[in-house]
């Protein structure tokens, strides 16, 4: 099923078919304007977005606070390298760390710069703290794990269309299932294992939530075997699941702790890389880094969008209208609807269908009646709005749903 495109619309979509590369396809809807939880495309139509740049805009789009951070700053100084130092760096840092309990931050841009930052920290960790073996170190990970696209992230992937045809890939890296930690626990007793990275909430794999205890079970175990736990959060932090960090929900704090898209609230990449000084200190001067990491104009944004957060009450609002959201969704009457699922504002609904493409023309409906989402792994359509979202708002989307699901 296409839905039927404009002539203006279509001529976006041929200009970035004919100059851009073909590594996504998105769903035929494009956009010149945010505010709030709403998008607008090209001829000015409205849309909840129940995407959220898959959760860099958990403050919602444009927000004030977070602009007039960004356009203040703009106008004074926006890089300067880490070549030499600049008057908001150690603002940011004191600050980020005080509002997460860690002693040190390490400023980097993208998330999977995050996930490639806590990974080598922890194998150096290993090697002059543990006692591991040059080169010998192992990090484990879970199945289904996605953090991104560099040639690490995909060495630890298990999804095909993520790794097959880029190899040869980094070695040191292991899997054990999710969710299970009978398997975590055989793996770590390898003495070499630096480190378990996870999602607290797999997101990308269709929003997979562990069962309860599994998160104060891995932080047992990482104790006890002497490894560090790197918690993913970049896409379940910064309140999205209804706390501050998803780990919050079992009261763990992992070693190594990583953030990235709605640290900026959507508007620059910004991601950090948080741990204790043991862990932190091993990494000397001029062996890791990044031209963009640290700038002025992050670290100004980035304060902000922390801010709003808390003063905002987000992950309170996430927390409770997750449960509005869930309920809406109970309510509705679909054969199609196999399993809703979530924690806060992230939420999924597993679609079940004859026709394999169900998911991708449910998103085509929803997006002709004014809201926008997008199918992952073929069957799953997560939905994840702005965290200021009100009730009148997810019960009027909800209706657009139920609405929706009658085309399939
Ligand atoms: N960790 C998690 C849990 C993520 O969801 C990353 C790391 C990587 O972040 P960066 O900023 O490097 O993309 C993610 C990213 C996409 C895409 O189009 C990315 C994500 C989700 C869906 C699509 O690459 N999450």
């Amino acid at each position: 099923m296409t839905s039927l495109l404009s002539a203006r619309t279509a001529a976006f979509l041929e200009l970035e078919e004919k100059y851009g590369a073909h590594n996504y396809h998105p769903i035929p809807v494009v956009l010149q304007k945010g505010e709030g939880v709403f998008l607008w495309d090209v001829e000015g139509k409205r849309y909840f977005d129940f995407l959220s740049g898959y959760s860099a805009v958990n403050q919602g789009h444009c927000h004030p606070r977070i602009i007039r951070a960004l356009t203040e700053q703009a106008q004074h100084l926006t890089l300067t390298s880490r070549a030499f130092h600049n008057n908001l760096l150690g603002k940011y840092e004191e600050y980020i760390t005080r509002y997460f309990g860690y002693d040190k931050v390490l400023p980097m841009n993208t998330g999977v710069e995050g996930g490639e930052t806590a990974i080598k920290l922890a194998r150096r960790w290993a090697y002059t703290q543990k006692g591991v073996a040059e080169n010998k170190a192992k990090v484990i990970f879970a199945e289904g794990n996605f953090w991104g696209r560099t040639l690490a992230a995909i060495s630890s992937s298990t999804d095909p269309s993520s790794y097959q045809g880029f190899g040869p890939f980094m070695p040191g890296f292991e899997l054990v299932p999710y969710n299970d930690l009978a398997s975590l626990e055989k793996a770590l007793q390898d003495p070499d294992v630096a480190a378990f990275m996870v999602e607290p909430i797999q997101g990308e794999a269709g929003v997979v939530v562990p069962d309860e205890g599994y998160l104060r079970g891995v932080r047992r175990l990482c104790s006890e075997y002497n490894v560090l736990f790197i918690a993913d959060e970049i896409q379940t932090g910064l309140a999205r699941t209804g706390k501050m960090l998803a780990c919050d929900h079992e009261n763990v704090r992992p070693d190594i702790l990583i953030l990235g898209k709605a640290l900026s609230g959507g508007t620059v990449p910004v991601s950090a890389v948080l741990a204790d000084d043991a862990i932190m200190l091993n990494i000397k001067p001029g062996e890791h880094g990044s031209t963009y990491g640290g700038n002025p104009l992050a670290c100004a944004v980035a304060m902000e969008a922390l801010e709003v957060l808390r003063d905002e009450k987000m992950a309170e609002n996430a927390e409770a209208m997750g449960n509005v959201l869930r309920e809406e969704l109970d309510k509705i009457n679909s054969p199609f609807i196999k399993t809703i699922r979530g924690k806060g504002l992230l939420s999924a609904v597993v679609i079940s269908h004859s026709n394999p493409e169900a998911s991708w023309d449910l998103c085509l409906a929803l997006k002709d009646r004014g809201l926008l989402a997008k199918p992952t792994h073929g069957d799953k359509i997560r939905f994840a709005p702005p965290l200021l979202i009100t009730a009148d708002q997810i019960r009027e989307a909800v209706g657009i749903i139920a609405d929706a699901l009658q085309t399939l």
